[in-house]
């Protein structure tokens, strides 16, 4: 095999979580007379919470204090986290479900890279608690992408180097993060004809003819 070890982006990658970020910073955006649109979430994916807030707020009329900031970002979470609570394993599609499936069956190492601080429920909700090899999160870094740490930290948490592992990534800030941290990824979604990949998936399950 090509690869020693595989990296999993969450958001957009397993499971469609990045549908619900958009509407909980839809409704948010709505309260505060911010223009957004699905254009625009599209320069959220990967990004940091707070980070996605700045990005948001460049288009309001006025400006915010730090703890206005928080507050709003706080408040963001609370949607997303309601939407998340009616998500159940049915939420992974057959596509993702029947590849992880036959991906645990051979000798590569899974791991989690993702910005998410929700990251352990969204795995309990859709039924993958204690499924991967490893969980590198929103929760323990400091850099989010397209700064490479959370997949550093994946692949340290597998034992391997950045070379031997393949990072799967639907966002241009990930596809950036793996090569910076000197990974090969295979981009999909919105990334998926980002030049910076080296494979380019239609489907997830076009993964099983990279390895
Ligand atoms: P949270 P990923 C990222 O997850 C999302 O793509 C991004 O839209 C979100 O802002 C970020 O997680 C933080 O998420 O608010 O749940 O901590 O794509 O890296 O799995
Ligand atoms: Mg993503």
């Amino acid at each position: 095999m090509r690869y020693q070890g595989i990296i999993f982006d969450l958001d957009g990658v397993i499971c469609s979580t990045d549908e619900y970020h958009y509407r909980a910073w839809k409704a948010l955006a709505d309260r505060l007379h911010v223009p957004f649109d699905r254009a625009r979430n599209n320069l959220l994916r990967g990004v940091s919470r707070l980070a996605s807030l700045d990005i948001i707020l460049e288009k309001a009329d006025r400006s915010y204090t730090k703890e206005e900031k928080a507050a709003l970002a706080e408040e963001k979470n609370g949607l997303y986290r309601r939407l998340l609570a009616d998500m159940g394993p049915d939420a992974l599609s057959e596509d993702v479900s029947s590849t992880l499936r036959a991906l645990r069956e051979t000798d590569l190492k899974l791991a989690i890279g993702s910005s998410s601080k929700n990251t352990p429920f969204i795995l309990r909700q859709i039924g993958l608690e204690g499924f991967f090899d490893a969980v590198a999160d929103g929760n323990c870094i400091t850099h989010s992408k397209p700064h490479p740490e959370v997949f550093l930290q994946a692949a340290a948490m597998l034992g391997l180097p950045p070379e031997q592992c393949l990072v799967v990534e639907d966002a241009h800030a990930g596809v950036e993060a793996a090569a910076a941290g000197g990974f090969d990824c295979a981009a999909m979604g919105d990334a998926k004809d980002d030049e910076r990949a080296s494979w380019h998936l239609n489907a997830f399950s076009d993964l099983l003819a990279c390895l």
